[in-house]
Order: structure tokens, then sequence, then C-alpha cells
């Protein structure tokens, strides 16, 4: 009996020193004094054109260490400004801090404090020969050279890393690279606007993400400054209903822009792939990489998660002896930094999945090439399984052994893994789409898109008349998806284009237990894993887009992006097909036009047709993983 309560209050005793214990940690971790080991200094840095960039260079005070410098650029503020101010963290996380780096931040060309113009994701001079040219990868490169020449106490080698829009500034800084650049670490950068960043997804406006965005960080301005733009004022906390009221886009630069914004105009101005597109492109410009990267995207990431998968494909294809890691957690668009990574929404993913990336993946990285230091062993994909919720190393991406996998649409919206036998070559699911109705992509309350609906309960639209919906019986035993899903359909419209949306969706059994993250009850909750969009006039080009013929069954086939997931036994895999996703995409009038010079009277219903024969069959394209 004693030695049982001793046994109890050791085990007391254990908890509390190890709860203190583990709290002191991380207060030490968020509470590293920057200020104590860190001296701040602010410059301007000329570019080969004359223009001065606003740089800010944290150094360590102990100056017997001979750092790398670590270089981050951007066009959202290298705040916070003036000598006496500091920012909390210095590097992507406090390892680095603690570590010792030289930390240098800089506004881009135009951007706050730097002088230039900023143009939005500035195509690159691919002729570097005008000593006149210059461009986001001369100005890196400018840079670096200019920090070598001035800092002192640099080793030589240099680092580049950023999320989102200073991703596609390092993916710039990988190009016509500076010798001393020695590792790069793009993260959530987006690579194609038109085919499946912020602006588009194959050819769909994402005008919701489009206004917010711009009317943020893109207005004209006059001067260098410290201020931020102010905050777009929607007078709704309602986006649908703002959204719907201005109609069409075309309204907006008069309705509310007024010239201020230039992107914007010039989007409404190329609304087919056509070179202003086409040009920005950044797969164009990976052909000679030769440092190592280590490219990092979220699964759910509702902002740019086809940037770094296609930057992956693109160094892998174009650079094979290159040294490219592809590290994939669970993660929204920057969560890895921003958030602890053990849950999104309601899903929980059993641990702190951002802090092993920050500490076993993104820190080893640098501090090997950087530093000759630790033990990095290079994987090629580190890659996080929602579903089982495991980190897996693979030799390759997608891994080897997925098998390309048919799971086809049946009546009664059911989806099996054979082919519809129906000979009737008509056999199909219809419904009206309704632009002046369309189906909301999300059920919060919002003007901009936020990020929770990328693995939001998809049961606020299954009920709708203007959503399909096939689903699998009960699973009885997992399911392993890994790699592309490819959406095929056999369809139909009344009207000369429209849109098509699939999402892939993990249904919960009718007994789930309830989630620790969110009070929605989780008994068939349908969580969103992959869904895409297709606008169907850019089926066979996107330079050229051909209207649909009305009612003659075409097929569209898309891409809904890479996963790895497993569909638990006890689940059922579901998909949903509709033609309308707003205000995440502008609504497409069904008729074939212009969408950016669309007239209010221009926008029809359309009946859809999805066909499900033996003729027409309507399917998904799963790589099935065998364990
Ligand atoms: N997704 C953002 C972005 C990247 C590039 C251009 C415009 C926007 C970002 O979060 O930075």
């Amino acid at each position: 009996m004693r030695i049982k309560r001793f046994f109890l209050l050791s085990l007391l005793l254990v908890f509390i020193f190890s709860f203190f214990g583990l709290l002191g940690l991380q207060a030490q971790e968020t509470a590293f004094d920057v200020r104590a080991y860190y001296d701040k200094a602010e410059y301007m840095i000329p570019m080969r054109d004359g223009i001065k960039l606003f740089t800010i260079v944290y150094t360590p005070k102990d100056t017997s260490l001979k750092c790398p410098i670590f270089l981050y650029r951007t066009p959202y503020s290298i705040r916070p400004y003036g000598l006496n101010n500091f920012r909390r963290l210095l590097g992507p996380s406090v390892e680095f801090d603690k570590d010792g780096y030289i930390f240098v931040y800089q506004d881009v060309r135009g951007k706050y404090k730097s002088e230039g113009e900023f143009q939005v994701m500035k195509p690159l001079f691919l002729d570097k020969m005008s000593s006149k040219v210059a461009d986001e990868s001369t100005d890196t490169y400018d840079t670096i050279e200019w920090l070598l020449n001035r800092i002192p106490n640099h080793n030589g080698r240099v680092g580049q890393w950023g999320i989102s829009y200073s991703g596609w500034e390092t993916v710039m800084g990988m190009v016509d690279a500076h010798p001393a650049l020695k590792a790069s670490s793009p993260q959530a950068s987006p690579s194609d606007m038109f085919i499946g960043d912020d602006w588009h997804h194959n050819g769909a406006f994402r005008v919701m993400y489009a206004f917010s965005w711009l009317s943020g960080n893109a207005r004209l301005r006059t001067a260098p400054t410290e201020k931020r733009s102010r905050r777009f004022d929607y007078g709704t906390p309602w986006g649908y209903k703002f959204f719907l009221e201005i109609r069409t886009v075309s309204r907006i630069n008069e309705l509310y822009f007024h010239d201020q914004v230039p992107a914007w105009n010039e989007f409404m101005e190329h609304g087919t792939y056509d070179e202003y597109w086409q040009n920005q492109n950044a797969l164009n410009y990976l052909k000679d990489i030769k440092h190592p990267i280590l490219n990092v995207a979220g699964w759910f990431d509702a902002e740019d998660f086809y940037g770094p998968m296609s930057i992956y494909y693109t160094i892998e294809k174009e650079n094979p002896k290159n040294k490219s890691t592809l590290v994939v957690g669970p993660w929204l668009h920057g969560g890895w930094r921003s958030m602890e990574g053990d849950h999104l929404g309601c899903i929980d993913f059993g641990s702190k999945t951002s802090k092993y990336f920050q500490r076993e993946i993104q820190y080893p990285f640098f501090n090997n090439y950087l530093k000759d230091k630790g033990d990095w062993k290079a994987p090629e994909a580190v890659v996080f399984e929602t579903g089982t919720n495991e980190w897996k190393t693979y030799d390759q991406w997608p891994p080897e052994g997925v098998e390309m996998t048919k799971l086809y649409f049946h009546p009664d919206g059911k989806l099996l893994f054979n082919p519809p036998e129906d000979s009737a070559s008509n056999a199909c699911d219809s419904y009206i789409s309704d632009p002046d109705k369309p189906v909301p992509f999300s059920a919060e309350i919002r003007t901009t898109q936020g990020h929770l609906w990328m693995i939001e309960d998809q049961r606020f639209v299954a009920t709708r008349p203007d959503v399909l919906v096939y689903q699998t019986d009960v699973l009885k035993e997992d399911v392993t998806i890994a790699g592309p899903i490819i959406a095929s359909l056999q369809v139909s419209t009344t009207g000369t284009d429209s849109d098509w949306i699939v999402k892939l969706i993990d249904v919960y059994p009718g007994n789930a237990r309830k989630s620790d993250y969110c009070d929605v009850r989780m008994g068939d909750f349908q969580m969103l894993l992959a869904g895409e969009i297709f606008r169907a006039k850019f089926r066979k080009s996107f330079v050229k887009p051909e209207p649909m013929i009305p009612n003659k069954v075409t097929k569209i086939e898309f891409d809904l992006r890479d996963k790895y997931h497993t569909f638990r036994k006890g689940h059922r895999i579901m998909v949903q097909v509709h033609s309308t996703w707003f205000p995440v995409y502008d609504r497409n009038p069904q008729k074939f036009v212009d969408i950016y010079f669309a007239k209010p009277s221009d926008f029809q219903k359309a009946t859809q047709k999805v066909y499900r024969s033996a003729k027409f069959p309507s399917h998904l394209i799963l790589g099935v993983l065998k364990k």
C-alpha cells in the first residue's frame, strides 16, 4: 500500500516537474532576448540601376563568431523601423537566433522604405546584358554582393528563406544566383498565377483574394513610407453579399479602385494565359539551380500550394543532380511558422508538427550548408500523412508503389472502384447552376477568404440541389492515397461556358468522437481534403479559350493537386461536384464571353449534367499506396 502511495506521489512529482520544466523551456524559447545578443543597423543599399533598398541588419554582439548571412526580402515591411526597435524573432525559428547568424531584412523595390516602383510579381529579364536592367533576381544578387563587402564577421556563406511572396523572392534569388548563396528555402512560393496560385486556378479568377490582397498591398504610392495602406472597408462582414452585389468583376475598378491599383486593371486586360501571365511563370526560370533547396508546402494552403509542388517537380526535372528536399505538412499558408501545427480547424494532427519541421528539418538544413554543423541527411521528401498523422521520409515523391486507381461515379450517389455498366450513354445526374445563387465556399461569415475552408466540414453545402454528392460504402480497411488526384469528368451544359468544381472529402463515422478543437459534432463530418476548379472554356488551351457546345458531352480533366492521406477504416470517401464556389472564385456567366468585361445581363442559369455511363464514365484517378 505504502509502495503504491509512494509510486503515485513520485508520478505526480515527475508530472509537476516535467510540466513546469516544459513551461520553462517554452518560455525560454519564446522569450529569447534578441536585444541582449544582437546589434541592429539600417542601410540604403544601392542596386545596379541606382535605386536604393532599405535594409536592416542584425549582427551578433559576439564578434569572435564568423557567421553566415541569412536573408529575407519582403513586400510586407521589415518593421520595426528605428535602431531602438527590435524584432522579437530574427530567424525562421528561435534555434537560429540562439545559434548566431547575421540576419538581413530588406523591403523590396517600391515597397515601404525602399525606393523604386513595385510591380506585382514582376517577370525576370532573362537577358542580363544591359547594366540598366534590374529585377528581383538582380536585386538579390546586388544585395548579397554589398553585404559581403560591407558587413564584417561573415563566413562568406549566405542563406535565403521566405514564405509566400517572400518565398517567391527566394525563388528569384535562386535564379542566376550569387555564388555565395549556399542554401535557399522557398516556402509556399507561388509559381504560376494563372494555373494554380493566388490569382487564378485553371483560369478561374480568385476574386476575393485578389481584391483583398491588391487593395492592401498594390496601391500606387508617391514616395517611400513606413505606413501600411488602410484596410478596405467592405461595409459588411459578409463577403458573399458584398461580391454578389458588385455583380461583375468588371465594375470593381470603377466602384472601388479608381485606377489606384494598376495590377487590378492589368488582370482585367489579361483574361487568358497570354504573355503577361506566361512571363511571370517562375517555373520558366528554374533551369540552372546549383545549390541545395528546401521547398516547403502545407497540405491545406489556400493560397500557394500549386507553387511549391510545381517548383519541386520542376527542379527535379530540370536539375536532377540538385539536392532538393520537399517538405509538406498539415498546415495552412505559412502555418509551420505561425502555428503549433497540432490541429487545423476541427482536425487533430496528434503532435506539434511545426516544431518538428523547425527543429528536425529547417534548422539542420541551413546549419549544414551554412555552418557545416549538425546531422542533415538531405532527404528527398519528408511528408506528413494525414489520417494516420505520421511523418514519412521517401526517396521520391510521389512514393514508389503508388497504383493509379479509378473511383467511378454511379447512380444513387454511389462511388465505386469498378466502372459503370450502364449502356444508356446518357445516364447522368444533373442540376441547375444559377450564378445568382452561387454555392458558398465556406459557412463562415467573412470578407476575406481566410484559411480554414480548405479543411472545413462540407455538410453545409451537401444538401443543396446544385451540389452532386457521391460516396463509397463504409470502408472495410484503410485506403491511403499519395500524389496527384485527377478528376476526369464527362459533362454537358446548356450554356457556352461554365465552371466545374470537384471536391474530395473524408466522411467520418457516425459515432466519431468530439474534437478537442471545435464545437462541431463530428459524427458524419465531411472533411474537405482536396478541391479544385476548372473553367471549361480553357479545356483545350489556356491561351485560346473555346466555347462549350451546348448539350454536347465533353471531357474535362484536371488535377486536384497532391495529397497524402489515409481514409481510415470506418470512414467513407466522398466526392462533391458543383459549378460555383463563391466568392473565392468569381462567377462564370455560363456564357462564352471575356468575363472581365461581362455585363450583368450576360449571366444566365445553365443545366449541368455529369455523366456516369459505360460510354461516358466520370471518375477520379487516385494514387493508391499499398502498405
Ligand atoms: N499568397 C500571398 C502572395 C504571394 C505572391 C503574390 C501575391 C500574394 C502571400 O501570402 O504573400
